[in-house]
């Protein structure tokens, strides 16, 4: 089963990873994943990405993708990261609960901007034009956007839109896309349903970041050649305002709550904090931001955002409330760009394959379990209760094989042990009633009963166990 390969490449990677560094103070917690608000950045120069818990701003692990990553999201259900890879040609997607890459998606060349639909189904790509044969991806021309299906997880066609499109975008609604035209300073606004393009707007010079906001009303366009931040009427289709930000604006993101927009200044080593309601620059932050800010991005639910300091290889924590920052990370983050939404929110307990916010052996351990036997399509879900609406069998299927599920810890994922560990640990049964003839005791490290609830909870969420 090659899900299981990788996982099991994937764990013996961490583990190196984890002796490699287990004298520095930045792996103390590993894989602790509880409803974990993950921030995730690539290294452009390192073809890696680095996962940061945004609550302790520990550096977990970093995971190999392919070369030179840029654009990055999650998606909704905070399951999957999508990383771009500009020279890699490759849509890296990073399981958030094995800590691994689960598959690598090929795609046309120089890929960018990434972004996910509100339902998670669709994946719009963005490509620099193939005519740059030097390789460097910069010559002014026409470019792509490309649609992939998220559980195929396949290429299902591709929209012409403007010169070297960066930055992309989905309205909250996912009824639209919005793409940032660097190369000739427009923005492409396509229509999802038809995947085509219905509007071209005229922005400023070089736009590369773009935010549509949560309450469906704007669309915010960070335009670097000419400092300044375009304002759209998402209903309008026209730019209302253009707002002078700081040198090479490049990144933009907008709150949950659609108040405020932060703009990332590249060349002034500062942010620039935006009212909505007014569409005043109420501060510029310099103290706390790195060298060459690029990417920005809200964390869920919080006044907070984190900058990616491409030069300054950090992460810079923005509070909004007090116009403030602070670098947050060490130096050691390659080339972060970090175009995109790069913080996802795991799900609560990840083992809830069943989507019903409950974690039980009889659905979400038998799912597990049968997974484990091979079972596939119907047979996999029949009779089997307490699985949500729109929750088919190809997505339980994506989920289980995204899962890090080798309960005993010997390093394989077995039916007869790790699945049957998994639905005794759900029946809340412990001591010998859990492991009696479960694990593969001939392995020397295998896990304990009290190791195995404590490997849950540490790698799947506290809930798993209540
Ligand atoms: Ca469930
Ligand atoms: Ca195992």
């Amino acid at each position: 089963m090659k899900g299981f390969t990788l996982l099991r490449a994937s764990r013996a990677r961490i583990q190196r990873f984890v002796a490699g560094v287990a004298a520095t103070a930045f792996a103390a917690t590993l894989l602790s994943v509880d409803a974990a608000v993950l921030a995730y950045v690539p290294s452009h120069t390192g073809s890696s990405v680095t996962v940061v818990d945004t609550a302790s701003n520990a550096l977990l692990t970093s995971i190999a993708v392919s070369s030179a990553p840029i654009g990055v999201a999650a998606s909704p259900d905070g399951r999957f990261i999508y990383v771009a890879s500009h020279n890699g040609n490759a849509i890296s997607v990073i399981s958030t609960n094995a800590q691994s890459v689960v598959a690598t998606i090929v795609v046309a060349g120089k890929p960018m901007g990434v972004a996910v639909s509100p339902d998670g189904s669709r994946l719009y790509v963005t490509h620099f034009a193939p005519a740059a044969a030097s390789g460097a991806g910069s010559v002014w021309v026409g470019g792509t956007l490309s649609v992939i299906d998220t559980l195929a997880r396949t290429v299902l066609g591709a929209i012409n839109v403007g010169a070297n499109p960066a930055g992309v975008a989905v309205a909250p609604n996912g009824s639209r896309v919005y793409v940032a035209n660097a190369g000739d300073g427009t923005v492409s606004v396509v229509t999802a349903a038809s995947n085509t393009v219905t509007a071209t707007l005229a922005v400023q010079s070089n736009p590369v970041g773009v935010a549509a906001s949560a309450d469906g009303q704007r669309v915010y366009v960070a335009n670097s050649g000419s400092a300044s931040l375009s304002v759209i009427d998402a209903t309008s289709l026209t730019v209302t305002n253009s707002i002078t930000v700081g040198g090479y604006a490049s990144g933009v993101a907008v709150s949950d709550d659609s108040s405020r927009v932060l703009v990332s200044n590249n060349f002034d080593d500062s942010v620039s904090v935006i009212d909505a309601a007014t569409l005043a620059v109420v501060a510029t932050i310099k103290s706390g931001i790195g060298a060459a800010p690029s990417g920005v991005a809200f964390i869920p639910g919080t006044a907070n955002a984190l900058v990616a300091n491409t030069q300054g290889a950090t992460l810079s924590r923005v509070a909004t409330a007090t116009a403030s920052a602070s670098v947050v990370t060490p130096a050691s983050l390659g080339w972060p760009i970090s175009l995109g939404k790069f913080i996802a929110t795991t799900p609560t307990c990840a083992l809830d394959v069943s989507g019903d916010n409950l974690v039980t052996g009889a659905s979400d351990g038998l799912l597990i379990l049968r997974y484990l036997l091979g079972v596939r399509g119907s047979a996999l879900i029949q009779n089997v209760s307490g699985i949500a609406s729109g929750v088919t069998a190809p997505i339980i299927e994506q989920r289980i094989a995204a899962l890090n599920v080798d309960a005993d810890g010997d390093g394989t994922s077995q039916a007869t042990t790790d699945g049957l560990l998994l639905v005794r640990a759900m029946l809340h049964l412990t001591g010998t009633a859990l492991i009696g003839n479960a694990r593969n005791t001939g392995f020397g490290g295998v896990r304990s009963a009290s190791q195995i609830l404590q490997w849950i909870t540490d790698t799947h969420g506290a809930s798993c166990l209540l």
